[in-house]
């Protein structure tokens, strides 16, 4: 594919509202926005979707922006790359760092895909030309304030509500909700915030006839998820223990959920996801792309992989001005009565907008073919 440079425009960028979960409040955003750039001057874009601190997983932004200098961007430059499906086999002497491959990888399907003229949803063989979207709302200090975001969602016609919970802001917050709005497509998101203690608090949500409950338990626990969907109706969906095509195969053995939510940085790329969306598929497990607050370029990316068939339930893909006052894309991303239409363009869809990125560029660092040659370690 011939990829001679590698630009990491890292911006800061700031949500229009805060966003809290059970391990904390987001407004500011660092995002990595990488740009991969070939040997006739056309670039291809991937968005790092580390967060600032390691509270989400492990990944952190720092030490994703020093893993994509050090090994990740240079590995594509110095290495043959014929298809974007042969980065990870590149990037697998390096352990982990998924967000940080991801992105880079994320590069490479772009531009593989605008070298071939091809959308990036036909690079990755999906068929979709439009998806369904829903939307995930943060926690509220009151119900009656997340009672009116929920009003705000439902009333843009969003397919589906997702509210986060917690201890103590839980059963009696989803009764409220119940109450007021029926019978609309609902879920809750509990970012491990949860033990099998809670056994009683977790069947108690049975009543509400959930589409899911995600990532009740702590990461690692795949067995306690098991014993948990087995003592409940409600269909578990796991997020954060979800990190690798492994731990895809662990949970469905085990039986630890029902439904896979898959964030592309999470487990590694495009290719991992592609093959824990056919091992799903295998196994009657739908799946839905869940989101990390992206920018436009990773919501582009999102789209995208969406476009895969198996990914049936609606997404974490909400429009762009949801999280934005201005995104960095031309156009943006917009829901319209909670569906996305594919863009036709090539690549991701949209132009990344460098006027608009302007206003949150805080430095952009350039690796090039002189940064490959001490890669003894690679030889
Ligand atoms: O658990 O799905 C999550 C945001 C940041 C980190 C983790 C999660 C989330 C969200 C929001 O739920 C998803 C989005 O709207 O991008
Ligand atoms: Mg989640």
């Amino acid at each position: 594919m011939n990829i001679k440079e590698i630009k990491l425009h890292q911006l800061l960028m700031k949500m229009k509202t805060p966003f809290t979960t059970s391990f904390g409040t987001q407004q500011d955003r660092h995002i990595t926005i990488v740009e991969a750039i070939d040997d006739t001057g056309r670039s291809g874009f991937g968005e790092c979707v580390s967060g600032e601190d390691p509270l989400y997983s492990e990944e952190f932004m720092d030490a994703s922006i020093i893993a994509m200098k050090k090994y990740f961007a240079p590995i594509v430059i110095h290495e043959e790359i014929n298809h974007p499906d042969d980065v990870w086999e590149k990037f697998k002497p390096f352990k982990r760092n998924n967000m940080a491959k991801s992105a880079i990888e994320g590069a490479v399907w772009d531009l593989y895909a605008k070298q071939n003229d091809m959308t990036l949803a036909e690079a990755i063989g999906g068929k979709k030309e439009k998806v369904d979207v829903g939307v995930s709302l943060g926690l509220e200090d009151t119900d009656e304030l997340l009672l009116e975001k929920v009003k705000e969602k439902v009333d843009e016609g969003y397919k589906r509500i997702k509210v986060k919970i917690k201890p103590g802001r839980d059963v009696e917050m989803i009764r409220r909700i119940r109450d007021r709005f029926g019978d609309i497509p609902l879920m809750v998101d509990a970012n491990s915030a949860y033990t099998l203690d809670d056994m009683e608090t977790l069947k108690a949500l049975d009543e509400f006839n959930l589409m899911m409950i995600e990532q009740p338990l702590a990461a690692g626990d795949l067995i306690d998820h098991a014993k948990l969907q087995r003592e409940i109706k409600t269909p578990v969906c796991l997020d954060e223990s979800i990190d690798s095509y492994e731990a895809a195969r662990g949970a469905i053995e085990l039986g630890s959920c029902r439904i896979i939510n898959v964030k592309v940085g999470r487990v590694g790329g495009i290719t991992q996801s592609k093959k824990i969306h056919d091992l799903a598929a295998e196994h009657d497990i739908p799946l839905w792309c869940g989101g990390m607050l992206e920018a436009g370029v990773g919501r582009l990316h999102n789209i995208a992989i969406t476009t895969l068939g198996n990914f049936i339930l609606p997404g974490d893909t909400a429009s762009s001005s949801r999280y934005w006052y201005e995104d960095i894309i031309t156009p943006e991303v917009v829901a319209e009565d909670g569906i996305v239409e594919v863009s036709r363009e090539p690549g991701i869809g949209s132009t990344v907008d460098f006027r608009k990125m302007e206003q949150y560029l805080q430095k952009t660092e350039s690796i090039t073919e002189a940064d490959t040659v001490d890669m003894i370690f690679y030889d």
